[in-house]
């Protein structure tokens, strides 16, 4: 598929992947989602991606769904766009490699959505946060109902999805809905690092660490933790694991293969 609405190039072992419709603040419309879609499952395919950074072109990271188009939709319409929407974001979220969102700027709805989507925030300094769908007689449809309160906890988003307000990068990295508050000039660099430092890891204990975490947030504790044990078994079978022991053992730095 042809984009026209993202970019999407691999340097190094990293997929970036960057909403560019800037006219528009990269709001999320049919043809954004549907490019979204087309490219999480090539990366889900391609052994040459080994981490994941997405990002916004411009001022803005993605400014919510494209209300322009979500206006003239009507009830069954809307209804198909919000799960189509959803189905990126769970897609994003289950993609067998790290994602990290380098956040430049606004993340709103939508865009607040696809960031919550990703496996670590990255919010330049300039960064601004929100869920304002309340101001157009809607609720978060992207997910945000159910992974803000998972983040921040339940009392924090229901305060932000009530509100609409709109949160600086520091109140997102004191309330928990992003792990990093960067300068603006440093962000894609920073995201670069911490993504080779996760490439530098045994890539199925990354791939597995990723399947636990994710699969236990969605069970009971009893669940989860034997969940956990069977990713764990998948990881003690691999040759990264062998390797990765005997190297500590032989103080020297261990050479991972991903088998
Ligand atoms: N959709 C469509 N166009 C947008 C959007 C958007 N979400 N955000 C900005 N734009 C456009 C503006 O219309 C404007 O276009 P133009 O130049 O042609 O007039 C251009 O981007 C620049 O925007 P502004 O002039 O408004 O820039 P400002 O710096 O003055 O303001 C803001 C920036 C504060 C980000 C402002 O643009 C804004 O409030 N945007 C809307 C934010 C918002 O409400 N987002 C939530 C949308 S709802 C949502 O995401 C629901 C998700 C689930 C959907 C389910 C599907 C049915």
């Amino acid at each position: 598929m042809d984009y026209r609405n993202i970019l999407f190039e691999v340097k190094e072992g990293i997929g970036y992947v960057t909403v560019n419709r800037p006219k528009a603040l990269n709001a999320l419309n049919t043809e954004v989602l549907t490019e979204l879609d087309d490219v999480f499952r090539r990366i889900d395919d391609d052994d040459r991606v080994k981490a994941v950074i997405v990002t916004g072109s411009g001022r803005a990271f993605v400014a919510g769904a494209d209300i322009a188009q979500m206006s003239e939709l009507n009830g069954i319409e809307g209804r198909d766009m919000t799960i189509q929407g959803q189905k990126v974001m769970e897609l994003i979220e289950a993609v067998n490699k790290p994602v990290i969102a380098a956040v430049n700027g606004f993340a709103l709805g939508g865009g607040c959505e696809l960031a919550m989507a990703c496996d670590i925030r990255m919010a330049s300094d300039k960064a601004k946060f929100g869920q304002p769908e309340v101001n157009l007689g809607i609720i978060p449809g992207y997910g945000g109902t159910q992974r803000l309160p998972r983040l921040v906890g339940k009392g924090m988003a229901k305060k932000l999805i009530y509100s609409a307000e709109m949160i600086d990068a520091q109140e997102a990295y004191r309330i928990g809905l992003v792990e990093y508050v960067i300068p603006a000039d440093e962000l894609m660099a920073e995201a670069e690092k911490l993504a080779k430092t996760i490439m530098s890891k045994a890539p199925i204990a990354i791939k597995m660490a990723k399947v636990a975490v994710n699969n236990g947030l969605n069970t009971d504790l009893k669940t989860g933790v034997q969940f956990e044990a069977e990713a764990y078994t998948s990881t003690f079978v691999s040759e990264d694991r062998v390797e990765g022991m005997k190297a500590f053992v032989e103080k020297r730095p261990a050479e991972f293969k991903g088998k």
